[in-house]
């Protein structure tokens, strides 16, 4: 029990989730390594959301709603910090869920599973259930896709990704959104819209956002991507850990 008046309490809480996560099986063991990294640059960006997420937020958003088929991804991290909110997300917008694991076990993919039908989701792709496509032909597991979704999907949202596996989907003509609170990952570089934030702040505000533009002009939501700089944005980010 972490006491609240700890000054690390909110980092505290997050930990227990992710060693509960691991517990359960639905953590893979590198997902422990993952967020302590992301828990460092938490502690340099000052554990609140900058304004360049705050900009890149808004354009996930806009991407969100003119796409015609999209998709959250959800692997062991996300499922461990922010299934519930995830749930929430999709249906704003709304769009379709997918477990997407770069290390995956069948027993794992239940695991997911199972997290996100607590927190409510009705259907979700990607399960051993089906038929699973490969991205860009690549044989591997960690390019497969639900034909219904990642595989046919224009925009995927795909929070604390591996390099490898975003490139390939990037690689594939999709418009990829992450969350990544390392700037420089490759997968932060290689997205097409870059939260550097993190899970547990950037989802609820993508839905708060979401809500907003909802009724909003397409042509507006486009001129929003469009004036979306992935590259600036990311600098500006760095400039807030780079000590001056
Ligand atoms: O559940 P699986 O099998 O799909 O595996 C998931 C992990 C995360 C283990 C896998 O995708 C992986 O190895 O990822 P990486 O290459 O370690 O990248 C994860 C990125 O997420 C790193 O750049 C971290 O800084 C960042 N990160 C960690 N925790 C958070 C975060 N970003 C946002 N919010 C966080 N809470």
């Amino acid at each position: 029990m972490i006491p609240k008046d700890h000054p690390r309490y909110q980092s505290l809480l997050l930990r227990e989730k992710i060693v509960i996560a691991h517990q359960n099986g639905i953590l893979a063991e590198s997902g422990m390594i993952a967020h302590g990294r992301g828990e460092a640059f938490d502690y340099l960006i000052g554990e609140k959301t900058s304004a360049p997420a705050k900009k890149a937020i808004k354009a996930a958003a806009a991407a969100l709603l003119v796409a015609e088929n999209p998709v959250l991804s959800v692997n062991g991290n996300t499922a461990a910090l922010a299934s519930r909110n995830m749930v929430n997300l999709a249906k704003t917008i709304p769009a379709k869920i997918e477990i997407n694991l770069f290390y995956r076990t069948p027993e794992r993919v239940e695991a997911v599973k199972n997290v996100l039908e607590k927190s409510g989701a009705e259907e979700i792709l990607g399960t051993e259930d089906e038929d699973l496509k490969h991205v860009d032909n690549i044989k591997s597991p960690r390019s497969t896709a639900s034909p219904e979704g990642i595989f046919t999907a224009d925009v995927v949202l795909v929070p604390l990704e591996d390099g490898d596996r975003a490139e390939i989907l990037v690689n594939s003509g999709k418009k990829i959104i992450t969350i990544d609170l390392n700037p420089l990952s490759r997968t932060a570089q290689k997205s097409s819209i870059t939260i550097v934030d993190n899970i547990v702040r950037a989802i609820p505000l993508i839905k708060k956002e979401t809500k907003k533009l909802k009724n909003e002009d397409p042509r507006i939501l486009k001129k929003i991507i469009k004036e979306f700089d992935n590259k600036k944005n990311l600098d500006e980010s760095l400039t807030i850990i780079t000590p001056k």
